[in-house]
C-alpha cells in the first residue's frame, strides 16, 4: 500500500507557504527526528532496572538519565543543529536558551516552546506520555531577541504539534491549515500520514478531569461536572469519565472522539496548574485548528498574553459545544 512519510508530507506542504524559503519544514523534520530518539527511549522505560538506575553508569559505562532530561536535550540538539531556532524555551529550564548569540543561528527565524516530556510522572507506570511543541515567529532581526518576541499570543503561533507515545506512537501539527496525524512504523523507522486532515467532533460523550479537586473547582466547573453526571438521553448523558492523566493523551482521545478536558483554576491556584506556553496555547492551536475550542476562564487560550515562561493558566478545551455548555453555565454565575 502506498503511504506518504512525514518528510514527503511537510516538502510537499511547502507550497501552502509560497514566500517560505524551506526553514519551517527543516525545523518540523528535526522535531521529527527528536520524536523517534525520544520514542526509542521511552519504549526501554520498563527496562531500567537491566540496563541500570537513573544517575547510575550502564553496561557500556554510559550515565543512565531520566527521561525528561534525555528528552530536553534531544529536542536542543535537533532545534540548535539546522540554524533555523533562535530561541528555545522549555518547561525543563528556568531561563529560555537564546541561540541567537551564536553565529549558526543567529539568522534563525523561529522560537520553539517544547514540554519535552508531558506526563512524566506516568513514564515508569507504562501509561502513555507526550512531548508538546509550538512555534512562534522572530519578530526583528540583527538586534538581541527581546522578551515581547519570545511571549507571544497563541493565536500568533505559525505551528504547534505533539508527540504521543502510546500504544503506538503518533506525530500530530498542524502549520495554520488543518491538523494532520502521522503514526511512526517501527519496522521502517519513519512516521506515516494516518490521520489526515482531522476534525474534532462538535459534541462528544466523554469528561475528563481530576475529580480528586472536585471540591476545590469554582462553582461553575462543579456544576457542568453534575451536568455530565445527570440522566438525558438527548444529549446521551451521563456522559462517561476518563482522566488518565498526560495531557496529551487525554487530549488525543479527545480530538480523535470528541469531549471535553479541563484543567481548571482553584481558590489556591487561581492560574491552574498547566503552562500556557508549553501545554495550553500548543493544544489549544491544534484543537481550534480541528474545529474545537479552548477557553481559559472567560477568556480564549489563544487571547491571552504571556507575561512570564513558565505562566500557568486555567483551561476548558475540547469539542466545540461542550466548551460552549461551560461558557453558557459560567455566565449564569456573573
Ligand atoms: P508535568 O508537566 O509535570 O508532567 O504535568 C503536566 C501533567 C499533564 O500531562 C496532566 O494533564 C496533568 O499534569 C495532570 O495533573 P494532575 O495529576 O494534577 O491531575
Ligand atoms: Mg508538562
Amino acid at each position: 500500500m502506498a503511504f506518504k512519510t512525514l518528510g514527503q508530507f511537510i516538502i510537499e506542504k511547502q507550497a501552502d507557504f509560497p514566500y517560505a524559503k524551506g526553514e519551517l519544514s527543516r525545523l518540523l523534520r528535526d522535531i521529527g527526528i527528536a520524536a523517534k530518539m525520544i520514542n526509542r527511549e521511552v519504549n526501554k522505560a520498563g527496562l531500567a532496572d537491566i540496563l541500570g538506575e537513573v544517575g547510575q553508569q550502564n553496561i557500556q559505562g554510559e550515565e543512565q538519565k531520566k527521561l525528561d532530561v534525555y528528552a530536553d536535550e534531544q529536542f536542543i540538539e535537533a532545534l540548535s543543529r539546522g540554524g533555523e531556532c533562535c530561541y528555545i524555551a522549555s518547561e525543563e529550564h528556568e531561563d529560555g536558551i537564546d541561540l541567537s548569540i551564536y553565529p549558526t543561528n543567529q539568522e534563525g527565524k523561529y522560537i520553539v516552546c517544547i514540554d519535552p516530556l508531558d506526563g512524566s510522572s506516568n513514564i515508569d507506570l507504562n501509561v502513555s506520555v507526550g512531548s508538546i511543541f509550538s512555534i512562534y515567529r522572530r519578530k526583528r532581526y540583527g538586534v538581541p531577541i527581546q522578551m515581547d518576541e519570545i511571549l507571544q499570543y497563541g493565536h500568533e503561533q505559525v505551528a504547534a504539534g505533539y508527540v504521543i507515545y502510546g500504544s503506538s506512537t503518533m506525530l500530530v501539527y498542524s502549520t495554520g491549515k488543518g491538523v494532520n496525524g502521522f503514526t511512526l512504523d517501527p519496522s521502517i523507522g519513519e512516521f506515516c500520514l494516518s490521520h489526515p486532515d482531522m476534525k474534532i467532533p462538535t459534541d462528544g460523550t466523554i469528561y475528563s478531569v481530576n475529580e480528586g479537586n472536585y471540591l476545590k473547582f469554582p462553582q461553575y466547573i462543579k456544576d457542568y461536572i453534575k451536568y455530565c453526571q445527570q440522566e438525558d438521553a438527548n444529549s446521551k448523558r451521563p456522559y462517561t469519565s476518563r482522566y488518565i492523566g498526560s495531557m496529551v493523551a487525554d487530549l488525543h482521545r479527545t480530538l480523535v472522539v470528541g469531549g471535553i478536558f479541563l484543567y481548571p483554576e482553584t481558590a489556591q491556584h487561581p492560574q491552574g496548574k498547566l503552562r500556557l506556553l508549553y501545554e495550553c496555547s500548543p493544544m489549544a492551536f491544534i484543537i481550534e485548528q480541528a474545529g474545537g475550542k479552548a477557553i481559559s476562564v472567560s477568556t480564549n487560550v489563544s487571547e491571552i498574553k504571556p507575561q512570564t515562561l513558565h505562566q500557568r493558566a486555567p483551561i476548558v478545551i475540547g469539542s466545540k459545544h461542550m466548551v460552549e455548555k461551560v461558557e453558557q453555565i459560567m455566565l449564569l454565575h456573573q
